[in-house]
C-alpha cells in the first residue's frame, strides 16, 4: 500500500514537472475563448471591423486566443451591449454610444457639430478624448477600440433641397445627430440602425440621417433615392471587454490586445471612409440616386441653426460637473491636429 502511494506521488510529481516545463497553459491553441457580440448584421462596418479584430488577435496570439463572433444582435442587442458585457453575457461587445446619449456624455461630445471631416480623423479624436478624460462610464470595462462613422448625411424618399423641405420630415436618427435634425426643423425618430429597415418599409420614417455606407450595406438606396450632403456630425462607437475576463488574460495576450487598440481604431476609420465612397458610387450608378449639394447660401442657413447646440451641451455638461469648455476645446484642437 505504502509503495503504491509512493508511486502515485512520483507519478504526480513527474506529471507536474513535465507539464510546467512545457509551454504555459495559456499558450495552448484555442485555450482562451472570447465571445464578441455585435448588434447590426454581418456585412455592416461594425461587424467588418469585428472580423478584422478577430483575425488579427488569433494571428498575433498564434491561435492561443479564439474569438467567436456574434453579429446581428444574436448575443446582445444595440441597447444592452454595455450592461451585457459588464455582466459577462459576452466577453467583448461593440456599442454605438449615440444610442445612449445620457450615459456617454463625454465621448458623445464628438457628436456636436464641430466639423469632424471623416471617420479616420474622428476615430483618432475620439480615442484621444477618451484617453484624456477616461470617463467613469467606462470604468467597469476594458476599452479595446474606439472609432466613429464618417460624417452624417440625409438619405430620403423625397428630395431635400432647402430647409423648408426638411420641416416636419420624419427621419430616423439617434443622439447628437437627432438633435441636429431637430434644430433644422425635421422630426427625428430615434431607433438603432437595424430597426430602420422595417421603419422605412412601413413608412414610419421617410428617410434617415447617418453615414452613407448604409446606402449599400442595408440597401437603403433601393428606397431612398435622394442624398442631401450635410457632412455635419459623426456617431461614436466603442469596443469594450468584461473587466474580469480582461484580468484573467495572460500578460502577453494583454500586451497584444493593447497594441492593437489604436491600430484597430485607425483601420476602422479608414475602412469606413473608403467604403462610403464605394457605396455611393454603387448607389448613384446602379440605383439612380441623386446627390444634392446645398449652395453656400443655403448651407449658411443650416449652419446658423446649429450654433446654439454646442452652447447648450456646455451648459448641461457643466451642470453634471464636467469640464465642458475644455472638452469642446480639446475636440477642436484634435480635429486640427489629425486633419493636418
Ligand atoms: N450612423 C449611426 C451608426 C451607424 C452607421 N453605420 C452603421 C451600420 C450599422 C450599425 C450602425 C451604424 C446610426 O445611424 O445608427
Amino acid at each position: 500500500m505504502k509503495n503504491k502511494i509512493g508511486l502515485l506521488l512520483v507519478g504526480v510529481l513527474i506529471a507536474t514537472v513535465g507539464f510546467t516545463s512545457l509551454e504555459p497553459v495559456s499558450a495552448i491553441a484555442g485555450s482562451i475563448k472570447l465571445t464578441y457580440a455585435n448588434f447590426p448584421p454581418a456585412p455592416t462596418f461594425p461587424c467588418v471591423q469585428m472580423e478584422r479584430w478577430k483575425k488579427e488577435v488569433e494571428k498575433r496570439t498564434n491561435g492561443q486566443v479564439k474569438v467567436d463572433t456574434f453579429p446581428g444582435g444574436t448575443l446582445l442587442g444595440a441597447k444592452n451591449m454595455m450592461d451585457g458585457v459588464i455582466a459577462g453575457q459576452a466577453k467583448v461587445g461593440n456599442l454605438c454610444m449615440a444610442y445612449q446619449p445620457g450615459r456617454f456624455v463625454v465621448t458623445n461630445a464628438t457628436s456636436l457639430p464641430l466639423g469632424i471631416p471623416n471617420a479616420y480623423v474622428g476615430s483618432l479624436v475620439l480615442w484621444d478624448l477618451w484617453a484624456k478624460y477616461e470617463p467613469q462610464e467606462f470604468g467597469k470595462v476594458k476599452v479595446l477600440a474606439m472609432f466613429t462613422t464618417a460624417p452624417t448625411n440625409i438619405m430620403s424618399k423625397v428630395p431635400v433641397r432647402t430647409l423648408e423641405d426638411l420641416q416636419g420630415l420624419d427621419l430616423r436618427a439617434s443622439g447628437g445627430a437627432a438633435q441636429i435634425l431637430s434644430a433644422w426643423g425635421a422630426n427625428p425618430v430615434g431607433m438603432p440602425m437595424p430597426a430602420t429597415v422595417e421603419a422605412l418599409q412601413k413608412g414610419v420614417v421617410k428617410g434617415l440621417y447617418s453615414s452613407l455606407e448604409v446606402m449599400k450595406d442595408f440597401k437603403f438606396a433601393e428606397s431612398c433615392k435622394y442624398v442631401t450632403m450635410t457632412d455635419t456630425v459623426i456617431y461614436p462607437f466603442a469596443v469594450v471587454m468584461n473587466m474580469d475576463s480582461w484580468n484573467q488574460l495572460p500578460k502577453d495576450v494583454q500586451v497584444i490586445l493593447d497594441d492593437l487598440k489604436v491600430e484597430q481604431s485607425k483601420w476602422t476609420g479608414d475602412y469606413m471612409d473608403n467604403h462610403v465612397k464605394k457605396a455611393m458610387k454603387w448607389a448613384v450608378e446602379t440605383q439612380g440616386v441623386e446627390v444634392i449639394n446645398l449652395s453656400a447660401a443655403e448651407k449658411a442657413r443650416w449652419d446658423a441653426k446649429l450654433q446654439p447646440l454646442t452652447d447648450k451641451w456646455i451648459t448641461d455638461a457643466k451642470a453634471k460637473g464636467l469640464p465642458a469648455e475644455e472638452i469642446v476645446a480639446d475636440i477642436k484642437r484634435l480635429i486640427k491636429k489629425y486633419s493636418e
